[in-house]
């Protein structure tokens, strides 16, 4: 597998290095507003530590990862009075990912309302 690149735009954020709208932080995880939202709240979940995706990290990072991912979920549809939550994670180019940095999607779901493209 390809290594870590250091200089993704995740590792920016969480170095500091450029904006993002967050909306959780512990020692371990982070969570912030994604730029180009599919639904309204959509929210993106990832580890502090270096990790291309799931195939890539420690089981019990990942773990940490996954509970706070039910934490926003859960969060994220109270608050933006959704019906429900779409929760997506991809591995490598092939399979959609973007961004080369471990991350949960959380998408809010609306009774007919269709996701953005
Ligand atoms: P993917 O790697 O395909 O799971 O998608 C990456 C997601 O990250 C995509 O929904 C857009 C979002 N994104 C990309 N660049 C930025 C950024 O600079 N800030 C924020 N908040 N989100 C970003």
């Amino acid at each position: 597998m390809t290594a870590y690149d250091v200089d993704n735009i995740f590792a920016k954020i969480l170095r500091g290095d450029i904006p993002a709208y967050k909306v959780y932080e512990d020692d371990d995880v982070l969570a912030f507003m994604d730029v180009m939202p599919q639904s309204d709240g959509h929210t993106l979940i990832l580890p502090k530590t270096p990790a291309r995706n799931i195939l890539d990290v420690e089981p019990d990072v990942l773990a940490k990862v996954i509970k706070v991912t039910q934490k926003i979920a859960k969060a994220a549809v109270k608050a933006f009075e959704a019906d429900g939550a779409v929760i997506m994670q991809y591995n490598e180019a092939p399979a959609g990912q973007t961004v080369f940095h471990l991350h949960f999607h959380v998408v809010p779901r609306y009774l007919g309302v269709p996701l953005r493209p």
